[in-house]
């Protein structure tokens, strides 16, 4: 009795683990912001594909909204296998990604899909060290910075002091326009507007309808700052672990990931500020040409302080910023404005 006991339990055991090997594998894919924004929106369509693809074989759970790992510890989360794949603002992390920092700069991208598709080409063609104990499985942007703020900036004058939220290249520019630059994750920049620490923020315009910015931030200056980086980044192992088949599918998502989350945003920035418009009756400024001319002067020492901090990390600095800006031009010709 007690053998036909054993034998059935290993039989159940071996029944449970031909399910489990049928039914694939799940990767978890935690996500900072909350997950009606846009790099939670491109979360969502990356799994479907992935499982559309992979015909059911791999599945994705999503974890929006700091869930499972924050702003700041997305990237040791990742390569510590706490999630097996993580989305990353580059700019969070100051010093870290020398190489892909070059998309942060001040050079006036004319759309998120032209960023994006530059920051892919850039990766893929230098394949940079900073990213070598992770898989890159795809990059794009945010749409080009502006400032959103709840007193009206109708020039430059009206900056100085001004608390607004940034991170990363544009606090440096807001703090050489004058203005007080704070640094902190788009995850706390909620409560950072509610409580008045900040009397604005400079980012992309989704965010006017996706965290319901527009509510405080009634003022809007077109500035054309510089856009936010991001990479989607897996566990090292854990990809060494997929069989190849599953890796060519996600590998050839790459490019098209990147394409399409900056065409998303790229269309949701006029919706985001239409609905604005409309529901808050929100004034958007655009500044004088000297004005946007002053910006670009005030800016260029970060291209050369960036060059620097490129060329102590063993790089060619303007090599990369020769090949960013004719990859940006390339794309400019193709896509349009
Ligand atoms: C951003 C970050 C999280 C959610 C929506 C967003 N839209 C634009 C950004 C870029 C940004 O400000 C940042 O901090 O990465």
């Amino acid at each position: 009795m007690k053998r036909l006991l054993t034998l059935l339990a290993a039989l159940a055991l071996t029944g449970l683990m031909g399910a489990t090997a049928l039914a694939g594998t799940t990767l978890t894919y935690a996500n900072f912001p909350p997950a009606k924004t846009f790099p939670c929106i491109q979360m969502e369509h990356w799994k479907a594909e992935v499982e559309k693809r992979t015909n059911g074989a791999v599945s994705v759970q999503t974890f929006p909204g700091s869930t499972l790992l924050g702003a700041k510890n997305m990237l040791r989360g990742v390569q510590t296998g706490q999630a097996d794949i993580g989305c990353i603002s580059t700019a969070y992390y100051p010093g870290v990604f020398p190489l892909m920092s070059v998309i942060n700069l001040p050079v006036a991208f004319s759309s998120t899909e032209v960023a994006s598709l530059t920051m892919w080409d850039m990766f893929t063609k230098y394949q940079p060290k900073e990213f070598a104990d992770v898989k890159v499985l795809t990059m794009f942007t945010s749409a080009p910075s502006q400032i959103m703020s709840k007193t009206p900036v109708k020039s430059l004058d009206d900056l100085k002091g001004l608390e607004l939220r940034a991170s990363g290249s544009i606090l440096k520019i807001l703090g050489s326009l004058g203005a007080q630059g704070v640094g902190m994750p788009m995850s706390q920049t909620p409560e950072a507007l509610q409580k008045g620490v900040v009397k604005g923020l400079v980012s992309s315009f989704d965010v006017l309808k996706d965290f319901n910015f527009a509510e405080l931030c009634r003022f809007e200056t077109i500035t054309n700052l510089p856009v936010y980086p991001f990479a989607v980044i897996m566990n090292k192992a854990k990809w060494e672990s997929l069989p190849a088949d599953v890796k060519k599918v996600l590998e050839d998502l790459g490019r098209e990931q990147s394409q399409w989350t900056g065409q998303y945003l790229d269309n949701h920035i006029k919706d985001s500020l239409a609905w604005s418009k409309e529901k808050y009756q929100v004034e958007v400024f655009e500044l004088t040409e000297a004005e946007a001319g002053t910006i670009k002067t005030l800016a260029a020492p970060l291209t050369d302080a960036w060059k620097g901090d490129a060329a102590k990390a063993g790089l060619d600095a303007d090599a990369i910023l020769a090949d960013m800006l004719a990859l940006k031009k390339k794309y400019e010709a193709e896509i349009g404005q």
